[in-house]
């Protein structure tokens, strides 16, 4: 990391996809990277802190044709369902990047323009697998069983005219740049990853589709029939967000301190966008961290698989700072995690009610009784130093902590203190103090002591638990909130001022009891259900009756192959086939147009319902059905590995 870097920090989220629903991964990287923002703000550090929304390609213009709205207007609707979580998460960012941004737009055809005018892109024809729901190209090895090796769904043979950037020639130095920087990637697991993917040969990487297949891009500045890749475009966004490739103009923030991302996505970070700043002669990052996932019952979140937990209802159940807390707090930032109601309430009830919670109540509690509500004197002797030296000593290891991202230790440490704190309590006892004129003469600096740990634990917390830290020192008549204190003036002690009037807060994580427990549960139950609704095309439920063999043998499935193809006029679903089974021609109406556009599927093999009694859609007479699955509004039409002969029949 580069602290020295005149005092300025950058931070950045991966920009997410709009058509997704915002779950509790992508409030994960959110939350880590805002701590890490918040904690650089309270070491003097002017941050930049990045996140935002990748609003183009084929998902968007497809859910937006379904929608029958132009895909402008879509997006414009969906991205604030990022940005108002953002807020209620109290995430502290300091832009939110749209990749429909005119400033976006405007820097990635400069970027674009310069490459091609330096010979860094270059056309050639491509022939190649697609992936059309990830909108990615594969090599005939790439593939896994003939599938896309990312997402398992079928591909399909393209050859066309293309854009690549010249990322082949970029292996050698990267590899060394990896292998002489250890921070580069982080955690250092994930290292051998990407110089495994960069052991094999690095090909160049097609940055542009046809505006004929996809329309919903930014269309390159030297030919207009493209629209430039998702990923050359959505990287991008770290540097268009500075508002200039210029590092004098960029406010001196480049190379960002920290991408923070999913492992899902480091091999598009470390490869991707380190070769594409090669070329453009600009740094690569100082560290790009790939964390784990939060899978439920060791699924990761989905939408198809309809678990994802719902931030939202968990902010209204839980409140905001005990889930940024039990995030970081319950599994290593590298590794997986397994969510869980019952971890989370768990942690709840230990660390925050009855070790937090507790020390501040008692704390508060007691300065009411035995200072009448006010900060007392710690005296002049340092016989009360040892809670003093407990914090000093644990600061650099909180440092380190930060360096690292290893946030549940962090916060680990942290509560060594707190029970450090309780544990001061317990053994100085004031209430025994406050019975004797001897003991009395003690009690001041024993509760000044108590008070000043809290107040370095509101300070410790703050990145974590902002409004908790501020609650904290509202109490203990602090001003200006935890922006003003420092991590410095933890060593330094004596924060508090003596006399200070303590103020009354809020009540700070009551402990959930069974018989709460149990109506949250219900509640988390009765969400959960209707997330889990099976829908009519669902892949994970929601079975028909059972069928008997005699029935299934009344289907007259037949192998078929599509000779003509055109879109029926006037309908956004249907195209209408000349489908050859081999004996006959038929004429089929298939409501495919949301995903296949007619010049794809001229010479595809399909499977062909072909005893269906005739039928008319749209007034055109279809005469059979064509067997398709689908997945959240892709449709994925049926074929097999082999060519078979046409009208042969499928059982
Ligand atoms: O990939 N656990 O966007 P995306 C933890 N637009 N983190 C998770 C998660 C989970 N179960 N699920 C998602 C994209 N995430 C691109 C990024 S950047 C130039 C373009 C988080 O909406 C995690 O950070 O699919 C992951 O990398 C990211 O969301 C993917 O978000």
């Amino acid at each position: 990391m580069q602290d020295d870097k005149r005092n300025k920090f950058y931070v950045t989220t991966p920009i997410y996809y709009v058509n997704d629903v915002p779950h509790l991964g992508h409030a994960y990287t959110t939350i880590a990277a805002d701590v890490i923002a918040r904690y650089k703000r309270l070491n003097g550090f002017e941050v930049s802190f990045l996140t935002g929304s990748d609003e183009h390609g084929q998902k968007v213009q497809q859910a937006a044709q379904e929608l029958k709205v132009e895909p402008q207007v879509h997006v414009d609707r969906l991205h604030t369902r990022f940005r108002d979580l953002w807020t209620r998460f109290n995430i502290s960012n300091t832009d939110f990047i749209r990749t429909t941004d005119e400033r976006h737009k405007k820097i990635v055809r400069e970027i674009l323009q310069n490459l091609f005018d330096r010979g860094e892109i270059y056309k050639d024809s491509y022939e190649g697998w697609y992936c059309m729901p990830d909108e990615r190209f594969w090599t005939e090895k790439d593939l896994v069983d003939g599938n896309c090796p990312e997402c398992g769904r079928s591909v399909d043979k393209i050859k066309e005219h293309n854009y690549f950037f010249k990322m082949g020639q970029h292996a050698e130095w990267l590899i060394e740049h990896i292998q002489a920087n250890p921070s580069f990637i982080q955690p250092e697991s994930r290292k051998n990853e990407v110089l495994g993917f960069l052991s094999k040969p690095l090909g160049d990487l097609c940055i542009s589709r046809p505006k004929a297949r996809l329309a919903w891009g930014i269309p390159l500045p030297f030919d207009d029939d493209y629209v430039t890749y998702v990923w050359f475009d959505a990287l991008i966004n770290y540097i268009s967000a500075l508002g200039s490739q210029d590092d004098a103009k960029n406010g001196g923030f480049w190379p960002a301190d920290f991408h923070i991302v999913g492992k899902d996505i480091l091999t598009t970070h470390a490869v991707y966008w380190s070769t594409m700043l090669k070329s453009m002669g600009l740094p690569i990052p100082s560290s790009i961290f790939a964390h784990g996932w939060w899978t439920v019952n060791g699924k990761k979140m989905s939408k198809s698989l309809h678990n994802v937990v719902e931030p939202n209802l968990l902010i209204d159940l839980f409140g905001v700072d005990a889930i940024r807390y039990f995030l970081l707090r319950e599994a290593p930032f590298g590794q997986d995690a397994d969510f869980s109601h019952k971890a989370l309430i768990g942690r709840i009830n230990s660390d925050l009610a009855n070790n937090l919670g507790n020390l501040l109540n008692r704390t508060v509690s007691m300065i009411k009784r035995y200072h009448d509500g006010k900060i007392p004197d710690p005296g002049e002797t340092n016989a009360f130093d040892s809670l003093k030296d407990d914090f000093a000593s644990a600061l650099p290891e909180i440092r380190k902590g930060y360096d690292e991202l290893s946030y549940n230790k962090i916060l680990e440490r942290i509560w060594k203190l707190v029970d450090a704190g309780n544990k001061w309590i317990d053994v100085k006892a004031p209430w025994n103090l406050f019975k004797t004129d001897e003991g009395k003469k003690e009690l001041a600096p024993v509760m000044y002591h108590t008070a000043e740990s809290l107040r370095a634990i509101a300070v410790l917390i703050y990145p974590f638990m902002p409004h908790t830290s501020e609650q904290i020192l509202i109490q203990l008549g602090v001003e200006g909130g935890p922006e003003k204190q420092s991590l410095d003036s933890i060593t330094n002690w004596y924060g508090l001022k003596p006399g200070t009037e303590m103020q009354k807060g809020e009540r700070l994580f009551p402990r959930i009891e069974e018989k709460q427990e149990q109506k949250i549960q219900e509640t988390l139950d009765a969400a959960s259900k209707n997330n889990a609704k099976p829908k009519t095309d669902s892949k994970d439920g929601g079975l028909a009756d059972p069928i008997s063999i005699e029935d299934v043998m009344k289907l007259d499935l037949r192998i078929g192959k599509i000779l003509e193809a055109e879109k029926v006029k006037k309908s956004k679903k249907l195209i209408k086939l000349k489908v050859d089974i081999g004996f006959e021609v038929r004429q089929v109406v298939a409501g495919i147009a949301t995903s296949y556009e007619p010049e794809m599927l001229i010479g595809r093999s399909i499977i062909l319902v072909a005893n269906l009694k005739p039928a008319k859609l749209m007034g055109i007479e279809s005469q059979g059905m064509v067997l398709a699955g689908s997945d959240d509004g892709q449709i994925v039409l049926a074929g097999f590995d082999k060519e078979l002969p046409l009208g042969a029949r499928v059982k």
